[in-house]
């Protein structure tokens, strides 16, 4: 029988995650959404053949829902992932896990109490090819041990919503988490510089921004962010290690030579960009929720990426040096990857 799939929150990313259970991967059904909006709620109902539900909590509680997908806003994803660990469900988290550090720790405490790990966090860049094979040749020392890794994480633009504080919680957040993942470090301080702004943007906004970060072991990671950069979606990664250097491939397009030149269409936005990434994703979830458990990114990483997060934005404040204030790893989440 196909794991039965709630939903909460089906607004941009939900549908596509709603659209990517039922129609993407294998082994799924999505058998109820909820969303504040009941318009939003019942157009994906109708897509997927799902019922609408009246909150989250109704999802959760139901007899028909094997497993929990959130992807509401920040800040309630919280009591929602903790609300399907008290019903010993599966649940995948879109990130970040919870805005607030205390919340991620909750979550922990709850999870490891059930016994076995049911939260998967939304970091979907841990399944893309390109930084897998990164991984794999960090992992074999290829490069030898890594001292540097300079990256960029530019958007076309973005709405007048979007607040400078969001530059390290929505977007280098991402950064975050797969450094921490491909270094094997935790990041133990950060810093933020502000360029020269672009005038391309709100006036609200800082834009760009360069991150500065340290790992446990003396590794140093910068991360330019610009969300206003309107030549497309840029993703760029490069290990230096003591005796290599490892470069994140750019997705495979075609090299189109006329007029004179030779071109390649740079990644319109983030589906576009990570769009095989996130199906892979979902399918590592339904696999381990169909055996009750979650892999892959966990609230450990979730936890991590919020402090770091909590760091930065400390540190665009006072433009100093902040430390990351976490809590040793819990037994229960160590040998995670
Ligand atoms: P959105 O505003 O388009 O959609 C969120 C939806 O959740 C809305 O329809 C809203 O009505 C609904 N909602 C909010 N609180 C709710 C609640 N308590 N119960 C039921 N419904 C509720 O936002 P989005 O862009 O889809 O982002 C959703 C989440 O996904 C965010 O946490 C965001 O950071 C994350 N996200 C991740 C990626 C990625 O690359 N992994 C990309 C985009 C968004
Ligand atoms: C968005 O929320 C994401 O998660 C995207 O991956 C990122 O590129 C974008 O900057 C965020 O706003």
């Amino acid at each position: 029988m196909p794991l039965r799939v709630g939903v909460i929150g089906v607004g941009m990313i939900g549908q596509e995650h709603a659209r990517r259970l039922s129609g993407v991967v294998t082994g799924a059904e999505v058998i109820a959404v909820t969303d504040l909006s009941a318009d939003r709620a019942k157009a994906v109902a109708a897509e997927t053949g799902a019922r609408v539900y009246d909150s989250g909590g109704e999802v959760i509680a139901s007899a028909e829902v094997d497993a929990v997908v959130v992807t509401s806003w920040g800040p309630t994803h919280a009591e929602h992932v903790l609300g399907a660990i008290a019903a010993g469900k599966p649940v995948f988290c879109e990130k970040p896990l919870a805005t607030d550090a205390a919340d991620c720790r909750r979550i922990m405490t709850a999870e490891a109490a059930h016994g076995k790990r049911l939260v998967q966090v939304g970091f979907m860049r841990r399944y893309d090819e390109g930084y897998r094979q990164l991984k794999r040749l960090v992992d074999a020392g290829r490069i030898g041990t890594p001292l540097m890794a300079h990256c960029a994480h530019r958007n076309p633009s973005v709405p007048d919503s979007y607040t400078s504080e969001m530059a390290m919680l929505d977007t280098a957040v991402h950064e975050v988490d797969v450094l921490r993942w491909l270094l094997d470090e935790e990041i133990v301080s950060a810093q933020v510089l502000t360029p020269r702004p672009t005038r391309h943007r709100f006036d609200h906004l800082q834009d760009p921004q360069i991150m500065l970060f340290e790992t446990s072991g003396g590794a140093r990671i910068d991360v330019e962010v610009f969300v206003n950069c309107r030549y497309g979606y840029d993703i760029r990664c490069e290990i230096v290690g003591e005796t290599g250097a490892a470069r994140l491939a750019d997705p495979a397009r075609p090299a189109v030579r006329r007029d004179g030149q030779e071109g390649t269409a740079v990644t319109a936005d983030w589906r576009e960009r990570f769009g095989a990434a996130f199906d892979a994703e979902f399918q590592a979830w339904v696999d381990a929720a169909s055996e009750g458990t979650a892999t892959g990114p966990s609230a450990w990483d979730g936890y991590a990426a919020t402090a770091v997060g909590d760091a930065a934005v400390e540190a665009l404040k006072t433009g100093g040096v902040v430390p990351v204030d976490m809590v040793s790893r819990p037994a229960f989440y160590t040998g995670e990857q």
